[in-house]
This record gives C-alpha cells, sequence and structure tokens, in this order.
C-alpha cells in the first residue's frame, strides 16, 4: 500500500453521518460492510487490489470522491472528476474457476442496470461486454481484474465507474459526445450514497446467484436487458 492511502483511509463507521446514512440503505450480508471512503486516490482498483493482497475480505469496498488515473480496459483511461460520478471498487474471492472470471462484468452489468432503473426510471442497455449505454452514449464502465495462483482464484476487483452528476462540461473534450450521466439524461441530481447502497445491494443479490446457480440466469437476464426490454421487466 503506498504511504497516502494509509494516511488518508478512512473506514466508514456506523456512528458518523455518512456511514449513518449508507448503512441506513445497505441490505447486503458482505458487500460493503466495509466500506473505505477516499477524497482522492489514482484509482480504485489499484488500492482495492494492495488491500485484498493484504488480505482485504470479500466484500471490501473502496470508494474514491475522485480518480487521478482511473483504469479502463486494455490500458485505457477512465475520466472520474472530482463528485461527478461513483468511483468504487470491490473485491471478490469466489470459490470459482479463473477460467469464469470473465462473466463477473456482466454479472455487475445487469446488477447496476437494474439499479439504475430503479432510480430513474432510464432505460440503460448493456453492450457487451461492460459497459452501460443510454441511447448511444456510455454511462457506466466496468473493470473486472484479478489475480491468480497457479489454478487458483486469489481475488477479483471489480471496479465500477457511473457517471451520475455530471456535467457536459465535466467531462474531457473527447468524450462530449459519447458520454453521458444520470443527471443529464433526467435533469435531477443524484443521491450518491443511496445508489452506491442501492448498486451494492443489487450485486450481492446477482454474484450469489451466479455462485449458486451459474451463468444461465445472468446470461438470460443479460440478453432481455440487451432486447431494449428495461430492465425492471427481467
Ligand atoms: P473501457 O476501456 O471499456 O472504456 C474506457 C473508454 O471509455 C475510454 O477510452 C473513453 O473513450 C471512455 N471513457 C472514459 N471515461 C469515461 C466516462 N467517465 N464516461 C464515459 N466514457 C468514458 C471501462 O473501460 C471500464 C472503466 C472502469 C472504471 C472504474 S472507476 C472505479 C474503478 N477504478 C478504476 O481505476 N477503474 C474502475
Amino acid at each position: 500500500m503506498q504511504q497516502d492511502d494509509t494516511t488518508r483511509l478512512h473506514t466508514v463507521q456506523q456512528d458518523d453521518i455518512f456511514g449513518l446514512q449508507f448503512r441506513q440503505y445497505l441490505t447486503t450480508r458482505r458487500l460493503g460492510r466495509i466500506l473505505r471512503s477516499l477524497d482522492q486516490v489514482d484509482s480504485t482498483n489499484r488500492l482495492a487490489q494492495s488491500l485484498a493482497s493484504e488480505g482485504a475480505p470479500e466484500g471490501t469496498v473502496v470508494w474514491a470522491r475522485h480518480q487521478t488515473s482511473g483504469r479502463g480496459r486494455l490500458g485505457r483511461s477512465w475520466s472520474s472528476p472530482a463528485g461527478k460520478g461513483l468511483w468504487f471498487s470491490i473485491v471478490l474471492t469466489p470459490a470459482v474457476s479463473p477460467a469464469t472470471v470473465s462473466q463477473i462484468p456482466l454479472v455487475a452489468a445487469v446488477a447496476v442496470a437494474r439499479s439504475v432503473v430503479r432510480v430513474t426510471q432510464l432505460t440503460p442497455r448493456i453492450k457487451w461486454p461492460n459497459d452501460i449505454m443510454i441511447g448511444r452514449r456510455k454511462v457506466c464502465g466496468i473493470l473486472a481484474e484479478s489475480r491468480v495462483q497457479g489454478d487458483t482464484l486469489e481475488y477479483v476487483i471489480l471496479g465500477i465507474g457511473l457517471n451520475t452528476n455530471a456535467t457536459a462540461g465535466d467531462f474531457p473534450p473527447e468524450l462530449t459526445t459519447t458520454a453521458t450521466s444520470l443527471f443529464l439524461e433526467t435533469g435531477k441530481p443524484v443521491d450518491d450514497i443511496a445508489l452506491l447502497a442501492n448498486i451494492l445491494n443489487e450485486i450481492e443479490l446477482w454474484y450469489d446467484l451466479w455462485l449458486e446457480r451459474g451463468f444461465g440466469p445472468i446470461q438470460e437476464a443479460w440478453q432481455a436487458q440487451n432486447s431494449s426490454r428495461p430492465a425492471s421487466a427481467i
């Protein structure tokens, strides 16, 4: 872990206002029960990885208001302006074969899409393999990074970037015609704390279903979502 991380890391306690609000919405058994919140970090995936390699338990969440080097796939970057989106990562330690890890972004995409429908009544679409679109614009990107030793999956870091309160001017110029946010689509400000808890609740449900019954239910939900039916209809 880098020195800066330890000095700024704040574990949400039951008794601070933020923690109380967050826990009021959280119904999970493990996801988000340990939540590290930071004002700023280079990448929540990078920090979550570092915590996981030091033994952070499954469900540990790292959430930052601002990422200075948010990661996308294949070395791409993820724009993460301060307070304009949910930028967070979850430590997962599923007892599955490393070959099935590529299904995890879809598990998350189905869950995030359903939360977005519930909170905004928008009709998001999951674009293979890991984007959530509203119309033709990207509102959310998902990045799963795993560590495998031999044949054993040690952990997966599931990183999610969801543009919530960004306005057009918050995106870098190259994204102004391709990115959108929930605020831009609805005109209504988003309560990030409630939405984060809501998304974690939904991810845990779909993740547990995946652990119990495999990819079938996820695939069905994804296909329904992709055939332009709203996620609430899944
Ligand atoms: P991706 O490689 O599929 O998408 C990255 C591409 O998306 C960029 O090249 C750019 O074109 C576009 N893009 C960048 N930022 C945004 C944005 N805010 N909104 C819409 N489009 C954008 C997708 O990668 C996976 C992204 C995961 C991001 C999360 S944030 C929390 C966690 N920590 C971290 O470092 N990454 C993950």
